[in-house]
């Protein structure tokens, strides 16, 4: 199978959607913003920055005299929160809701601006009374309520780098967290509510102190959710309502430097300790402010914007926290899960709180397809203007799928890519602009280059596919791995010249559109012919009885990988030997005989991060019949027991 048929497989169904007028006729970016951009790409990042209030603005834009590591208008200084939450409740918009927070359990609250700045300014003269000051880092290891919101601003108010980990990591991997970003207070809760039950969370940061390395840390700031009994260490433990309530809700914020560092975020990686990603303060807002502006049309009288990101995943920084309260947005903020108490939860958020713009992962869109399309069928999803995707490839079926059930086939999607290292959306469609394509993230935004390359650094030319690369700096780019400058530069930039390597292989159709098809090191060699994972998952897909599905390379004596498939099958579809008989046939109909999976098991579940993602190394080593690896980011490590004891013996060669 040529790259070139197997593009043309993913294309073949010519889809295509222009934007709705009405959005196209109001969109707050116009086609002279890629116009702007190619003529001065830095004077287009001055004009984006003035979207901000800073206390001086800067008259630098970039500083590239040291690559890679980059400042962006470096002489400026200004204060996050501020532009979060501040200079909305000054420019009169205090009673504006910020956050309709939709508990589990279906505790509700709805948080103004106006309040959310006398409890940002509260939990920001806690801080300082537990002795943080600037340049201090915060550990974050909340559900997703407001405080998590309320303490990351808090963090950003005094110049504190907060370090926000996933609630559902395990004590080991707070622990290492902690210990790399040296924290000096941990901000938990007693537990948060996941599947309709009270899950303990204080418990892991007890553990979590035990460990070498976290001796740095001077106290636990404890939120009460549950109300669950939770162990106490005096003299470390406080509880939230014991300090923040008593604080003055006046806090007059200080401008920082822009490159001043507002958070490390850690990124698991394939091997070695996490990275801590290490983003800054003046050009990372000004992007995750345009991005959220510009890709998701925002308008914040109007809208009701949701993320259903999780705080922990770089997501939820950029588009729940920084990138929609700096435009003034009103957002959902859902603590739960999708299935509780019943499956159709987040349709009925969306009709309880009218949203309109809904921003969430291919994985939750396959799940809900799985489900079946009654569930959303129940509830008024007609308030609902735009759709967003990100976190993987979207594959066209679960797109077109997104699109009619949940858009009403109306509604533009905006497939955006981008990762935790670039702070912010880089490639996407704008939906008042970009006849879009199911299934890819299409164009750089303005302002943004990439393209893609061969081994040898050479562009690719259109239909042809290679390696992402960013070939320009960009204001949220990372500006380092914490602590550790050389593997900076190792990972990100040794393995082309001068050009960010993303890790993610990709395409560019015949008019130079960009498909994602995965992270490189999924890609499979069987018999001498690349094949992405995407390309193969995308095929299974779109067979009617199939959910969802990951597929790996496993070693084999004849074609050295033999593609393995793993799949969730459809509500009323039931697994047996003629059902994978026909996926192998579907998929090489699909794409060629050489990506006919040899083995494709029926699964309950895949493993996956808690941003969604599938754990294909852990598939890899159920299919090479090896030791399990790290599985301490998965959500759900049993999933691996259920998946290995399924395991049937291979099947022979035919
Ligand atoms: C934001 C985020 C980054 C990796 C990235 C890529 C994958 C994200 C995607 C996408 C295809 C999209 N990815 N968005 N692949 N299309 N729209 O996900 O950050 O958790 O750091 O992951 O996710 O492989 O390299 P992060």
């Amino acid at each position: 199978m040529s790259s070139n048929e197997s593009l043309a497989n993913l294309l073949k169904e010519e889809r295509r959607f222009a934007p709705p007028e009405e959005l196209a006729a109001a969109a707050n970016v116009t086609a002279e913003a890629y116009e702007q951009a190619a003529a001065d790409r830095l004077e287009f990042w001055a004009a984006q920055a003035d979207r901000l209030t800073w206390s001086t603005k800067p008259t630098e834009t970039l500083d590239w005299s040291n690559p890679p590591f980059a400042k962006w208008f470096a002489d400026g200084k200004l204060n996050v929160t501020y532009n979060c939450v501040d200079r909305h409740v000054e420019a009169g918009h205090g009673d504006r809701v910020a956050l309709h927070f939709e508990g589990e359990p279906g505790d509700a609250r709805t948080i103004t601006y106006a309040q959310l700045k006398d409890e940002v300014s509260r939990a920001a003269n806690a801080l300082t009374e537990l002795g943080v000051t600037a340049g201090d880092r915060v550990a974050i290891y909340l559900p997703m309520i407001p405080e998590a919101v309320i303490a990351m601003l808090a963090c950003a108010r005094i110049g504190a780098p907060h370090s926000v980990v996933f609630g559902g990591f395990s004590a080991d991997a707070l622990a290492t967290r902690i210990g790399d970003a040296d924290a000096r207070v941990v901000i938990t809760a007693d537990g948060g509510y996941r599947r309709g039950k009270p899950s303990a969370l204080k418990p892991a940061v007890d553990e979590a102190l035990t460990k070498p390395g976290t001796e740095g840390v001077r106290s636990v700031l404890v939120v009460r959710r549950t109300g669950q009994e939770t162990a106490w260490a005096e003299g470390r433990d406080v509880w939230w309502h014991d300090l923040v309530p008593r604080q003055s809700d006046q806090h007059t914020p200080q401008a920082f430097d822009a490159e001043h560092p507002l958070f490390i975020l850690y990124t698991s990686g394939t091997t070695g300790k996490p990275k801590g990603i290490l983003h800054t303060t003046g050009g990372y807002l000004t992007q995750a402010s345009y991005t959220h502006h510009a890709v998701f049309d925002l308008k914040p009288e109007t809208d009701v914007f949701w993320c259903t990101a999780d705080i922990g995943w770089v997501t939820g920084h950029s588009y729940i926290v920084y990138g929609p309260l700096s435009n003034g947005a009103t957002q959902v903020l859902y603590e739960g899960t999708p299935d509780s108490p019943h499956q159709g939860r987040w349709w009925e958020i969306i009709q309880k709180y009218g949203v309109t713009i809904l921003y969430t992962a291919p994985t939750a869109i396959r799940t809900y397809m799985k489900w079946g399309e009654d569930i959303p069928a129940k509830f008024d999803l007609s308030s609902l203007r735009l759709l967003g995707s990100v976190g993987e490839p979207i594959n066209p079926e679960a797109w077109v799928w997104y699109r009619k059930h949940i858009g009403a086939d109306r509604t533009p999607i905006v497939d955006t890519w981008w990762q935790t290292e670039t702070g912010a959306m880089m490639i996407s469609p704008l939906p008042g602009l970009t006849t879009t394509k199911p299934g890819s993230a299409q164009t750089p935004l303005p302002g943004i280059a990439a393209t893609v390359i061969d081994d040898e650094g050479n562009e690719v030319p259109n239909g042809s596919g290679g390696y992402l690369v960013l070939t320009e700096p960009w204001p949220s780019m990372l500006r380092t791995i914490w602590g550790d400058d050389q593997r900076y530069l190792d990972t990100y930039w040794s393995r082309f010249e001068n050009r960010y390597f993303a890790g993610d292989g990709a395409k560019k159709d015949e008019d130079g559109d960009i498909w994602l098809l995965g992270r490189v090191d999924d890609v499979m060699l069987v018999s001498g012919h690349n094949i992405s994972t995407t390309e193969v998952e995308s095929a299974l897909v779109s067979h009617p009885k199939v959910a969802e599905a990951a597929v790996v390379g496993a070693s084999d004596p004849t074609t050295g990988q033999a593609i393995a498939a793993f799949v969730i099958l459809r509500g009323s579809a039931t697994e047996d030997e003629n059902l994978v008989e026909e996926l192998r046939t579907h998929v090489a109909k699909q794409l060629g005989p050489i990506a006919k999976p040899k083995r494709i098991l029926p699964v309950a579940e895949l493993p996956k991060t808690r941003s969604g993602k599938i754990m294909r190394r852990l598939l890899r080593d159920v299919a090479e019949n090896r030791q399990l690896g790290d599985v301490t980011t998965l959500t759900d490590s049993t999933v691996m027991d259920l998946i290995q004891s399924k395991l049937p013996a291979a099947p022979s060669e035919d």
